[in-house]
């Protein structure tokens, strides 16, 4: 699937270079890339290309007040809206908008971007949404945040700072790129994992169920939130010239593909996801298996993703496997979507209400 990447703020930014710097070679889903920030310097430092590096607001960010950026946001919007809009080619399937919420810029420009293009574009808008920090004073951004994007974007997409190997309280802007450089390379790779997964470059790599971006867009669906759990393992190694030569093809036997797709998916469905939710609230779901042929065990891919649907509360797991022939890792992705606010996100709504002194 193909996406238009436009990142506010300064963990939008360095999420969208980011996104398209490492994109897979073989599966690239970055249609465009482009950064909108309130700090020229933070821009200055990200590797997008000039045209599509928009600088708004410059005075309102001193404040650290999302209301603030919104405000400023809102009487530039004929501006930021013209650069948006263009900043999506007509290749791109959907909009991908991401963002830190403990920040002022992120809080307070993404809902106003994303509330202008769902006017010009017609294809679905993402927030891919970053929670901050446990030890972060962020939760009145935050709270901002969360309300408008829940009501302008059509699905957004979890990464919590917490449970990243993420600093957990937010470092000066000069060393943030090298502070979140574990985050961010972690969620570069989980969600270019999932959004190319039908991308492959070479036609005849495409696999019998391929995700394209039909699926992903329908089990993203529109409002709610989603969350991503990834597994990757080495399953294989990568043939010598002599395999080659001899035609030599170690195949694993149907015990072992099996019990390794399922270690996988439970791995990916309860230990490495992108933020904590009770999958028994989500209501969509999808699985997406990856790796060499002889290890996608269509058994195991059909236990799980029954298992999978008797776990969310709703009757809809989609499914793709991607079969890649040279490969030499398993990759696991499960999206669990349609979900109502999780507790993290509840807790921050919570306590930003309480630090505005209302409910
Ligand atoms: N994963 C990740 N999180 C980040 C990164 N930078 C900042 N954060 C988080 O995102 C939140 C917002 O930080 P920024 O994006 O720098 O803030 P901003 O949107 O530019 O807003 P202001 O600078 O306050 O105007 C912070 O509270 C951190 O939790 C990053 O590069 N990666
Ligand atoms: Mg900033």
């Amino acid at each position: 699937m193909k996406l238009a990447v436009l990142g506010v703020g300064g963990a939008g930014g360095r999420l969208a270079a980011r996104m398209a710097a490492t994109e897979p070679d073989d599966r690239p889903y970055v249609a465009a890339v482009a950064a909108f920030d309130t700090d020229p310097e933070a821009l200055d430092d990200l590797a997008v290309p000039r045209e599509h590096r928009h600088a708004f607001g410059t005075t309102s960010r001193s404040t650290g007040d999302a209301a603030a950026v919104r405000a400023a946001a809102e009487s530039n919007v004929r501006e930021l809206s013209r650069a948006a809009a263009d900043a999506v080619p007509a290749a791109a399937d959907a909009v991908l908008i991401p963002l830190g919420v403990g920040g002022a810029t992120g809080a307070g420009a993404a809902p106003v971007l994303i509330d202008t293009l769902r006017d010009t574009v017609d294809r679905p808008v993402y927030a891919l949404t970053v929670l901050p920090g446990a030890d972060e004073d962020a939760a009145a951004n935050a709270r901002a945040g969360l309300r408008g994007l829940e009501a302008a974007a059509d699905a957004q997409l979890l990464f919590d700072n917490a449970g990243l190997d993420a600093p957990a309280e937010r470092p000066p802007e000069a060393e943030a790129a090298a502070a979140y450089e574990a985050a961010n390379a972690t969620i570069a790779d989980w969600t270019g994992a999932l959004f190319g997964a039908g991308e492959a470059a070479d036609a005849a790599a495409v696999g019998e169920s391929v995700v394209d971006a039909s699926e992903i867009i329908a089990t993203l669906g529109e409002g709610g939130y989603a969350t991503i759990g990834h597994w990757r393992e080495q399953v294989t190694e990568p043939p010598s010239l002599l395999d080659r030569l001899l035609s030599n093809d170690e195949a694993p036997d149907e015990i072992e593909s099996y019990s390794t797709i399922e270690t996988a998916v439970r791995r990916s469905l309860f230990r490495h996801r992108s933020a904590e939710a009770d999958l028994s609230r989500a209501t969509r779901a999808l699985l997406v298996t990856m790796g060499p042929p002889d290890w996608l065990n269509r058994e195991a891919i059909v236990d799980a993703r029954r298992s999978l649907d008797e776990a969310i509360d709703g009757g809809g797991v989609r499914g793709g496997d991607t079969p890649i022939d040279d490969g030499t890792d398993l990759i696991v992705l499960s999206v669990c979507a349609g979900m109502d606010r999780p507790e993290r996100v509840a807790s921050l709504l919570a306590a930003g209400a309480e630090s505005e002194g209302n409910d």
